[in-house]
């Protein structure tokens, strides 16, 4: 009997759906999952894979990097603090340091780095995906309700999946969307925070250092990081530099790694 031979177009299809749901499946329970792959979510899912910790990373657009893109007004340069020097170079991040009190440098040569470690680290990325809702049960987070963002943006009627993690990081930035989603539902018993207070008003100083303090559980289960943490708990924008949110990451995922 002569054996049919398989297709290229089979072959192709097969290895991209085999190779996804296994990833998928395998992520459908893990230690972190992080929300939002802006500059906070980059950092704290890097640090956490490193050392180990199983984690996934949702991402509702295409491309990860959040507002790193834009730089500022679209001028894509991005600003740090000098003290970041020891976190440019674990990310390889080539720069320039001006008025000895900046570090500066492109926005793709940052996106591009960060992802870098990101990938080899061994996170698990998701883009294309929302995070629609949150899994709580006994009054504690217990994982994320996921949808295409495709079925979110045609206002499709159609039913998610979920999937269960011990700590989900809401990297939301502005939208605090996670948070935002937990406050909205009935039967949450709030303690470690009364609700979501808003961002205030441009204050550069004020906002970097609000936004590392502001970095924390604040719900059983879950905790926010970056611009999220200011917009629940009530910090000051901060504009286009990007030192906060990348030690806020790093603040969480110490922290998560305490806790795990
Ligand atoms: O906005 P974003 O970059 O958040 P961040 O890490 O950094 C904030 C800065 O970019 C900037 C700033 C600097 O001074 O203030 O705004 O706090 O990245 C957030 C990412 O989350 C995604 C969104 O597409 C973006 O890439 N995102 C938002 N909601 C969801 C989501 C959701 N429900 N599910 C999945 N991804």
């Amino acid at each position: 009997m002569i054996k049919e031979k398989i297709t290229e177009e089979y072959a192709v299809s097969k290895i991209i759906v085999d190779n996804y749901f296994k990833k998928l499946k395998n992520m459908l329970s893990c230690d972190v999952a992080v929300v939002g792959g802006g500059p906070a979510g980059l950092v704290c899912s890097y640090i956490l894979a490193k050392n180990n910790i199983k984690v996934a990373l949702f991402e509702r657009k295409a491309s990860l990097g959040g507002g790193i893109w834009g730089g500022g007004m679209m001028f894509n340069f991005i600003l740090v603090q000098k003290e970041l020097k020891g976190m440019f170079k674990e990310f390889n991040i080539n720069y320039e340091v001006v008025d000895n009190r900046y570090l500066v440098t492109g926005a793709p040569e940052l996106v591009g780095s960060l992802l870098f470690s990101v990938c080899k680290a061994g996170v698990e990325i998701f883009n294309f995906i929302s995070a629609e809702d949150l899994v709580v049960k006994k009054n504690r987070v217990c994982g994320l309700v996921l949808n295409w963002t495709a079925v979110e943006m045609a206002k499709l009627h159609v039913d998610p999946l979920n999937m269960e993690a011990k700590y989900v990081v809401d990297a939301t930035g502005h939208e605090c969307s996670v948070t935002k989603k937990l406050i909205e539902r009935k039967g949450v018993k709030l303690e470690l925070v009364s609700g979501i207070h808003g961002e205030k008003f441009m204050n550069v100083e004020l906002g970097e250092r609000e936004v590392i303090e502001n970095s924390k559980e604040v719900f059983p289960g879950l905790f926010v990081a970056g611009m999220s943490a200011n917009a629940v708990l009530g910090g000051h924008r901060m504009g286009p530099i990007f030192g906060g949110m990348m030690l806020s990451g790093k603040k969480v995922a110490e922290s998560l790694i305490k806790k795990l």
